[in-house]
C-alpha cells in the first residue's frame, strides 16, 4: 500500500509565496475542505494517508512536495528556494527517516521538490527561480551510486517544472510545450494540454490513476480519450497559492 504524506493547510496560507500569480483572497475553510477531498482521493486510490499537523506560522507548509524527493533507495531533503519555506523541512525529515535513508541538499544549492520529475532512472530538475545547477550537481553526486542520471532543464513562465510537465504513465508525459521544451524528453510520448488551460499539466500519478483538478475539462477530456484514468478533485482554492495536485503530498511506494 503506498503511503501519502500530507499536511493540514496552514491558517497563514494567505501570506503564501507568489511568483507568477497576483495575490487574491484564499478562503481557509474552502482550502481545507478541498484538501480533505484530496486526502480522500488518495485513500480511494489505496494510499495510507499520514496527515501531519498544521504549522500555523509557515504559510506554504501544505505543499509538502517541495520539502523532499522520494526515491526507492533514499529520500532527498531539499533546501527550498524560498527562504520562508526552509523551516518546513525538519518536521518532514523526521517522518521520512522512518522509511528511507536521508540525503540533504545544502546551500548554495537550492531546490524545490516541485522542480523534480523522476522518469525511471532519469531525474529532470527544472532550473527555475527556486532550483539551481548546484542542486543538480549535488543530486547527481549523491545518486550516481543508485544508477540515476540527473539533468537540469530550462523552464519558463511557471513556478516549477511540474507545473509544466508530469508523468501520466511509464512512457507518457502530460505537457505544456510553451513552458518546457518537449525535445528534452527524448523517447517519451506526450499528451499536450489544451492551449486554453495553461495550468493543466499537473496531475498526480499513483498506480494507474491520476488525481487531477476539476478546473481543466478540455485537457481532462483529452486524457480520458488517451485511456488515462482520472480521479477528479476541486483544487482551485490552493491554486490561488500557486499550488497544484502534486504539491500537496509526498508518495512512498
Ligand atoms: C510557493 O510559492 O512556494 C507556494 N506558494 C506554492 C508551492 C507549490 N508547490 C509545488 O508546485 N510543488
Amino acid at each position: 500500500m503506498p503511503i501519502a504524506i500530507t499536511r493540514t493547510v496552514s491558517r497563514s496560507i494567505v501570506k503564501c509565496e507568489l511568483t507568477h500569480l497576483e495575490r487574491t483572497f484564499i478562503d481557509l475553510e474552502i482550502a481545507r475542505k478541498q484538501h480533505k477531498q484530496y486526502e480522500d482521493a488518495l485513500k480511494f486510490i489505496g494510499c495510507e494517508v499520514i496527515s501531519l499537523p498544521e504549522l500555523p506560522i509557515l504559510p506554504d507548509s501544505v505543499f509538502v512536495e517541495d520539502t523532499a524527493i522520494i526515491l526507492d533507495e533514499a529520500a532527498i531533503i531539499t533546501n527550498p528556494g524560498a527562504v520562508s519555506r526552509r523551516p518546513e523541512i525538519d518536521s518532514v525529515a523526521e517522518v521520512l527517516q522512518n522509511y528511507r535513508q536521508l540525503i540533504r541538499i545544502k546551500s548554495p544549492a537550492t531546490i524545490d521538490g516541485g522542480d523534480v520529475l523522476v522518469v525511471g532512472k532519469k531525474i529532470y530538475v527544472g532550473l527555475s527561480s527556486r532550483s539551481n545547477r548546484e542542486a543538480v550537481e549535488q543530486m547527481q553526486n549523491s545518486l550516481k551510486e543508485f544508477g540515476y542520471q540527473v539533468v537540469g532543464v530550462e523552464v519558463t513562465g511557471c513556478l516549477h517544472l511540474k507545473s509544466a510537465v508530469t508523468v501520466v504513465s511509464a512512457d507518457t508525459l502530460l505537457i505544456n510545450p510553451k513552458w518546457v521544451d518537449k525535445n528534452l524528453f527524448a523517447g517519451m510520448n506526450f499528451i499536450e494540454i489544451d492551449e486554453s488551460e495553461p495550468f493543466a499539466a499537473n496531475g498526480l500519478l499513483i498506480d494507474d490513476k491520476i488525481i487531477y483538478p476539476n478546473d481543466f475539462p478540455k485537457t481532462a477530456k483529452k486524457l480520458k480519450k488517451n485511456g488515462v484514468k482520472l480521479v477528479l478533485v476541486d483544487a482551485d482554492e490552493l491554486a490561488k497559492a500557486e499550488g497544484a495536485v502534486t504539491c500537496c503530498s509526498l508518495i512512498l511506494d
